[in-house]
């Protein structure tokens, strides 16, 4: 095999405490037996249990009420009673006597109730006396993969995709590791191509590759995960012969009709769609003068008699708008194209909106979508993939940040709304929510480009499936399950993750400005240079200060999207969040922070201590020297040596041009390029 599996590598622990419960198997599914989730289930628990702790399970099935009587071992069984407690996808998981019990409603409840058990298993923790109910917090738990059909991906820093390869969909051991990696953390539902949808991927929905399609979906259908397409919105007209593509025309929507039953003639089990239109160049409803709505609503129409979901994105924004003039705002333009649409969508569509208005940035205010919407179904889209922080390159644990999103009080209802209860469904009674994240995933050998990005992979259907677990726990766990138990180990990694975010922010953009890259690759400094930012109003700085005006008082006028207190938390530059300072306000260089700092300093201090927390993840990384597999420690010590290069670089770009620009000295008189 030419890949790792990640921390399902499965490292054999020694003197593992309750090896006595774990040394038999009783399997009570009744007619499911050849249910191939229930096999999945039982032959990823007795393959855990052979390479964690060397026992050899094998099979026992018994039927209905015959596992009361059995008295040791493990016993997996299928409930057909109405416990309320547990979900179609929960489990519950006891252990008394002798025994262990998963107990679920369905096979990929026992699915998810295994890895659970895995889990704990892998990281040494004792099973004795454990007596849970665990239901996902998040029905739609989604990986969105930018793969295009050349075999490339977008914003792709780990390889090449392993679905396609020259215009062919691939299907080979990888695929169906995958689907065990995903649904390992819970994954239900995976898109697998670009949301931007060019040439053979618009043919994607047609007979041409659906075979292939229906295979992949069975194999991922084996771990619980609906397979999704994005698809092009121009599609009637580009492969369809049709002139137009416009939703309320009939042409085009009983083409769309036809293209869906199809689909569903060959996969039974389809997700949906999901759709990016007028945005950054792809087509949309725009062109015929409808709305989103009428664009989201005709495909979700189509998709609705067999129990599609249509999801939309709500990363609609024109790239090329000039807004010197302070009256256009990128950032104001999902709430802008949206709010006005809320109820006004099937209950099969559901709205994908950013964890910030800008676009994944290391710093960004929550959208106000959230909190905004009440009557549509949403699902929060973070990005796993690293495009603005570090690009598997720099190590970034981003569930700290995600959290932050997730813990967000949007005061939506009097009693209180945050993201997490959004998403969740909570909040408005919704069925169709959860979250998705753009996948971090390619075809090298460990998945994730740095060994250290796994953590985010692992770390978003961990908190997808359960928005309250926190980082310092997912941190742990995945450390736990991917490298050996040695504290040093444990210790240095932890504190290696926990403040890559922080880190990150300190040798980049400042307080929320954002951008200041390299265009087109998004990598690297360049103040000026983002390919959008053509007069400077990403930052505004001048020779008296920087930073974007968006108070509704003499700015953008974003600030009023929020609901109160939150705008006027934002409005007041005394209550704003200092962290995002310069996304609300221009402020002057000589502005006091709370610190005591001027705006300035802060800036010089920021990027000098960024850089040099970065040399010592270095000296900790290489402490680890002998601790960890060889291959891990050479891959990752290349790669923190290229963040050291990076970090510099930042430090002395955004240092140098501030200084430049503002004229004010470091106070401590260190040297700035
Ligand atoms: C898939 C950003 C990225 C694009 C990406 C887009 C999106 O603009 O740079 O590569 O396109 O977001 O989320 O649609």
């Amino acid at each position: 095999m030419n890949y790792n599996q990640c921390w399902l590598n499965y490292s054999f622990i020694e003197n593992y405490s309750d090896k006595d419960l774990l040394t038999e198997l009783t399997v009570c599914v009744n007619e499911n037996k050849n249910d191939i989730i229930i096999q999945n289930a039982i032959n990823e628990l007795t393959y855990a249990l052979k390479n964690i702790l060397g026992i050899n399970v094998s099979c026992e099935y018994q039927d209905g009420t015959e596992t009361e009587k059995v008295t040791t071992g493990i016993i997996l069984k299928l409930l057909n009673d109405d416990n309320s407690k547990i979900s179609e996808e929960g489990y519950r998981i006891l252990q008394t006597g002798k025994t262990v019990r998963i107990e679920a409603k369905t096979g990929q409840g026992l699915l998810y109730g295994c890895f659970d058990l895995i889990r704990r298993i892998g990281q040494g923790l004792s099973v004795r006396g454990l007596d849970i109910n665990e239901n996902p917090k998040n029905n739609i738990r989604m990986l969105n993969h930018w793969d295009n059909m050349d075999g490339s991906i977008e914003r792709g820093y780990s390889g090449k995709s392993f679905f396609f390869e020259n215009d062919e969909i691939l299907i080979n051991e990888r695929t169906k590791d995958y689907a065990r990696l995903i649904a390992s953390v819970g994954i239900n539902a995976t898109v697998i191509n670009n949301v931007n949808v060019h040439k053979a991927a618009t043919e994607l929905i047609t007979e041409r590759y659906l075979g292939k399609l229906r295979t992949i979906a069975d194999i991922f259908a084996g771990y619980g995960i609906k397979l999704f397409l994005s698809i092009n919105f121009a599609a009637p007209i580009e492969i369809g012969g049709l002139p137009v593509s416009d939703p309320l025309d009939e042409r085009v929507q009983n083409w769309w009709n036809d293209c869906v039953k199809k689909i569903y003639e060959y996969i039974p089990n389809f997700g949906g769609f999901l759709v990016k239109a007028d945005s950054e160049g792809r087509p949309g409803p725009f062109t015929y003068g409808r709305t989103h709505a009428d664009g989201a609503n005709m495909l979700a129409r189509a998709l609705k008699p067999y129990g599609g979901l249509l999801i939309w994105r709500c990363f609609v924004y024109n790239c090329m708008q000039d807004w010197r003039d302070y009256k256009t705002d990128r950032a104001k333009a999902a709430y802008d194209n949206f709010i006005g649409l809320d109820g006004k969508f099937e209950d099969n569509v559901v709205l994908q909106i950013k964890n910030g208005p800008m676009d994944f940035q290391v710093r960004e205010p929550v959208s106000p979508l959230f909190g905004g919407l009440k009557n549509t179904n949403m699902i929060l889209e973070v990005q796993a993939a690293q495009e603005y922080t570090g690009q598997q390159i720099d190590v970034c644990y981003l569930i700290p940040m995600w959290k932050e999103v997730l813990n967000f009080e949007t005061y939506a209802k009097e009693d209180g709304a945050t993201v997490a209860d959004i998403v969740s469904g909570r909040a408005y009674n919704q069925i169709n929510c959860g979250m998705a994240a753009v996948s971090n995933t390619g075809n090298d050998f460990n998945w994730t480009g740095h060994d250290l990005a796994a953590a985010n992979l692992y770390g978003f259907g961990r908190l997808a499936w359960n928005t309250e677990l926190t980082s310092e726990q997912i941190a742990l766990e995945w450390i736990k399950l991917t490298f050996p138990h040695k504290d040093k180990v444990i210790k240095t990694i932890f504190d290696i993750l926990m403040k890559s975010w922080p880190v990150y922010e300190k040798y980049t953009s400042p307080l929320g400005i954002g951008w200041m890259v390299n265009p087109g690759s998004h990598y690297g400094p360049n103040v000026d240079g983002y390919e959008y930012d053509r007069w400077g109003t990403y930052h505004r700085a001048d020779r008296n200060g920087l930073g974007v005006d968006r108070t509704v008082r003499s700015g953008t006028g974003y600030a009023g999207q929020y609901n109160e207190p939150n705008a006027s938390m934002y409005e007041n530059i005394e209550t704003c969040p200092e962290e995002l300072l310069l996304f609300f306000h221009y402020v002057r260089y000589d502005y006091k922070l709370k610190s005591g700092k001027t705006l300035i300093q802060h800036i010089y201090d920021t990027h000098f201590e960024g850089a040099e927390e970065v040399e010592k993840m270095v000296r900790d990384w290489e402490d680890l020297k002998g601790l960890i597999p060889d291959d891990v420690y050479m891959r990752c010590r290349e790669r923190f040596y290229k963040q050291l290069e990076n970090a510099r670089e930042w430090r002395d770009r955004i240092n140098t041009y501030f200084y430049r620009k503002s004229g004010v000295k470091d106070e401590k008189n260190r040297t700035i390029y």
